[in-house]
């Protein structure tokens, strides 16, 4: 079969794009990428060449290259995949300051015409046009800067867990039975069971505090079967979780608050070329954030005119009167026991009240943890407050039998976070192939 293709050969890429600039006028360089866009004027042929780092401006005069590098740069479509060996040009009419006049032109492969979405952004498409075509969607430059913040994020919080004496752990996602309340698992069939997709790695984190890992993280997919179709949830969600023995709930807040404002610094520092493509700009907050109490909450969000009686969670018309009074980052804390999962310590001056916290941005919640209920006897009444069945529970309770430290911790929504991070109002943006109540593909 003739599939009329180059192969690459013996060549290999020598730059990104982004790494070539006007004072390296005379080398020769081999760049490797899509055709982002083409023009053929006659005698000349102007590509812009994308690569995974930016764009670069290819200039093929008909005189001044070999007479198969023309035929072959005219023949050339949107998106056909290219590698160019060709000299570098200073030019400072070019974008960037310099162009490649090519000696050699592989096509690797061709693109069909016309495409499903167009990649260079010129023709905007709606949310759902472009999942669908999510491939080609992801090669639009904010798009990709996106996920390369995402990248970044990840890495300063690996690092920042290493940092201060983390391991990292992998927990199940195939369980038995629930961790934060019965209504939103996934039911699967296992051989001659019923099983469940994970909701939160929380069991099996508390566990590992018992086996005495004294400090681990792990950042996973959980699943929820939430009905609802919101901006700020998905089915298949990745959280950041963290759990930490001899500490308290103060301790974990401050872990938490060193991981978010690493993660800001760094990007700050380290992807302003991302920011720039994201027209974003991040402001360093200060630390410790500012922390509320549930019941100053409850006050706000009444005075803003959204009635809220005390111990109900916040609805969403309360978070954003929230948002409106709080800038950036801030803690919610002592939070009424009955609204939170089983596994929260009460507070011990105040039962009504446990030692959890939320950690907001402006109206969204990107974060929830808290010190848990180490306490056996303790543990296995607040199982049965909930309506619980402490036997379905037992692997976990067995945990709390033999020695088991205080501990705290938390579980941070990673793709959340990045909302916050790249600026984004849609969950979906943040999240390579989303999963939600209707979509299941790609
Ligand atoms: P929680 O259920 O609050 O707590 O989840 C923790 C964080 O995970 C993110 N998150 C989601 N993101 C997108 N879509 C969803 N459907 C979704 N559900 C949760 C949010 C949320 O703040 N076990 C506890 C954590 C702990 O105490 O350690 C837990 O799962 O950002």
């Amino acid at each position: 079969m003739d599939v009329n293709v180059d192969s690459l050969g013996t060549w290999r890429r020598t730059h990104y794009t982004s790494e070539i600039d006007g004072e390296m006028d005379g080398e020769e360089v081999i760049v490797m990428g899509w055709v982002n866009s083409i023009r053929k004027l006659g005698k000349l042929v102007f590509i812009i060449l994308r690569d995974r780092e930016g764009m670069i401006q290819v200039v093929i005069p008909k005189q001044k290259v070999p007479e198969e590098v023309f035929k072959i740069g005219k023949s050339l479509g949107r998106e056909d995949v290219v590698a160019i060996k060709g000299k570098v040009v200073a030019n400072e009419k070019a974008p960037g300051g310099c162009e490649i006049i090519p000696i050699e032109i592989k096509v690797l492969n061709r693109a069909k015409s016309p495409l499903p979405l167009d990649p260079s952004e010129k023709v905007p498409a709606d949310l759902d046009t472009r999942l669908d075509n999510r491939f080609l969607d992801l090669r639009r430059p904010k798009i990709t800067a996106l996920f390369k913040l995402r990248s970044e994020m990840l890495r300063v919080v690996r690092n920042t867990f290493y940092q201060e004496g983390f391991i990292e752990v992998n927990t199940p996602k195939l369980v038995a039975s629930a961790t934060e309340g019965g209504t939103e698992l996934f039911p699967i069939s296992y051989f001659e069971r019923e099983a469940f997709l994970s909701q939160s790695p929380q069991l099996y984190k508390q566990m590992l505090m018992a086996a005495g890992f004294d400090r681990v993280f792990e950042i996973g997919p959980i699943f929820r079967a939430e009905e609802h179709n919101t901006r700020r949830h998905l089915n298949e969600a990745v959280s950041i979780d963290c759990e930490m023995s001899f500490s308290d709930d103060k301790g974990a807040m401050e872990m938490l608050e060193k991981v978010v404002y690493n993660t800001l610094v760094h990007l700050k520092d380290h992807c302003k070329r991302e920011m720039e493509v994201l027209d974003i700009d991040l402001k360093i907050p200060d630390i410790p954030f500012p922390r509320l109490t549930y019941d100053e909450a409850v006050d706000i969000i009444n005075a803003k005119g959204v009635e809220m009686e005390w111990g109900e969670d916040l609805s969403r018309a309360g978070e954003k009167a929230l948002g409106e009074y709080m800038e950036g980052f801030y803690f919610i804390t002592d939070w009424p026991r009955d609204i939170r999962p089983f596994y929260t310590l009460p507070k011990e001056e105040d039962p009504k009240l446990c030692k959890a916290f939320d950690l907001m941005y402006k109206d969204l919640e990107i974060a929830s943890g808290a010190q848990r209920n180490h306490i056996y006897d303790l543990l296995v009444d607040s199982i049965k407050r909930m309506g619980l069945n402490p036997e379905s529970f037992e692997s976990y309770l067995q945990a709390f039998r033999y020695g088991m430290p205080p501990h705290a911790g938390w579980g941070l929504g990673a793709d959340r976070f990045m909302m916050v991070l790249g600026g984004q109002k849609n969950i979906r943006e943040c999240v390579l192939f989303p999963r939600d109540r209707h979509r299941l593909t790609p």
